[in-house]
């Protein structure tokens, strides 16, 4: 276990930029929304200082109209090295900045609760807090439909790029014309990313977003369970943060109460929460494992969880392996192709919390579940389910710190007495010693 945690501070050692943490070295070479708030959970274990960074760094590239982009780019990299780059996006943030004009799942408030529970340090919940809230008030302001949900403008808004769930509204997307070269398939085999078909949508999408001033929804528009579950864990972090900071909690407490009952309301069905289509109101059943993240919900419907822990039970497998991004049972479901049946740690880890009251033993399977895959396959961007081969890149930023999470929970009742003995020895790593990091806090 403690060969597992050292490797993966390598690791985040190895993709720290001074200021934030690339996921990957070649394969994302710039700063990502949600990744930052995964990686600053795992920070949080072992250094709380470069977790606070990581946030702030993020958070300065903030928008005015509170919107956090979905990447900042590293002025020191080249355009060439990811595509689109700046000079697609074409825009700056106040900061000075090169960023996208998109946003991804909102998963920071819960990061900076869990930065803040690891290192008490009110002057920075004191400083993110109204940052937060602004990037939630542009999601109310800007992507809120009458029904009290959210939507995403682009399939890189969820965060799970190529999901099954996407398929049909992107069908209905006109592919670019432009010229454009992928460097995605420099670094992954093309058999485990999206198709050319879907980057030609994509990057359509996006420009044509960016040509309304990144204001107007184009042709897809949907309303993600991930994306919303997020965004109400927000609230309900929020609501913490408050009472921390003597502001009031009660207006988040409701926001996230009400949120959550128009999730239910609209979203769910024979056991999952399923994206639904804006433009036509159906819904986009898919067997994504996004539709059992609302299990993170304070105020879900008992009657509501415990069909979701059936459904990941009987078709997603849980507590047989490790969690599919997309249920083996569903059509489209391949094991190794990015969003469409990998297993993803980010989502294993998301549904760990969610689980860890209502099934402490399915959470704990879960947990176990993470921490066997990273053994087995190291830190890789994603893996077959079934054999736990890893695919996609290596020394992936978030598989590494969310592990590191894991552990950190368990060690204290699974490592036994010897191994917890040895974790407390002050040891050597001098790369950490410098910067006053403490590697096994
Ligand atoms: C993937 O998305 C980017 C576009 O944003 C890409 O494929 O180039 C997704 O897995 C996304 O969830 C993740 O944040 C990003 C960086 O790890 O990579």
């Amino acid at each position: 276990m403690i060969a597992v945690r050292r490797r993966a501070v390598r690791v985040l050692l190895a993709n720290w930029e001074g200021g934030h943490t690339v996921p990957s070295r070649r394969l994302y070479p710039h700063q990502w929304s949600w990744d930052s708030a995964f990686i600053a959970i795992g920070n949080a274990r072992w250094s709380p200082r470069r977790a606070k960074m990581e946030l702030q760094a993020l958070f300065g590239a903030q928008w005015r109209d509170g919107r956090v982009p979905h990447i900042v780019f590293n002025p020191r990299v080249p355009e060439e090295a990811y595509f689109p780059g700046p000079r697609f996006w074409r825009v700056r943030a106040p900061s000075g900045a090169a960023t996208s004009g998109i946003v991804q799942p909102p998963v920071h408030a819960l990061a900076a609760w869990r930065v803040y529970r690891a290192d008490p340090d009110p002057v920075f919940l004191r400083r993110i807090y109204p940052r937060l809230v602004a990037q939630q008030e542009f999601l109310r302001a800007a992507r809120r439909g009458p029904d009290g949900l959210l939507v995403i403008v682009h399939p890189w808004e969820s965060g799970m790029d190529n999901s099954p769930a996407w398929d049909v509204p992107l069908a209905a997307v006109e592919p670019t014309r432009m010229v454009f070269i992928r460097r995605d398939v420099d670094h992954v085999a093309a058999a485990e990313r999206p198709t050319d078909l879907d980057y030609a949508r994509y990057v359509a999408l996006a420009a044509a977003y960016r040509d309304t001033g990144y204001r107007e929804a184009g042709a897809f528009a949907v309303q993600d369970p991930l994306f919303n579950t997020a965004y109400i864990a927000a609230e309900t972090a929020l609501a913490e943060i408050a009472a921390v900071l003597g502001e009031d909690p009660v207006p988040h407490r409701r926001e996230a109460e009400e949120a959550t009952a128009a999730m239910v309301a609209h979203l769910y069905g024979d056991g999952l929460f399923h994206a639904r289509d804006a433009h036509t109101g159906k819904p986009l059943a898919s067997g994504s494992a996004a539709g059992l993240i609302p299990l993170l919900l304070p105020t879900l419907p008992d009657a509501v969880a415990d069909a979701l822990i059936a459904t990941a039970v009987n078709r997603f497998r849980l507590g047989l392996g490790p969690l599919p991004s997309c249920a083996p049972d569903a059509p489209e479901f391949d094991p190794t192709r990015y969003w469409r049946g990998p297993s993803w740690i980010n989502l294993a880890w998301l549904l760990w919390r969610g689980l860890r009251r209502r099934r402490p033993d399915l959470a704990e399977a879960v947990a176990a579940d993470i921490i066997r895959t990273v053994q087995q396959a190291g830190f890789r961007e994603y893996v077959d389910p079934f054999t736990l081969t890893g695919h996609g890149c290596e020394d992936f930023s978030w598989s590494a710190a969310l592990a590191v999470d894991v552990l950190a929970e368990h060690r204290l009742h699974r490592v036994p007495a010897a191994g917890r003995e040895l974790a407390q020895q002050p040891r050597r790593l001098t790369e950490l010693d410098d910067v006053g990091d403490h590697m096994f806090a």
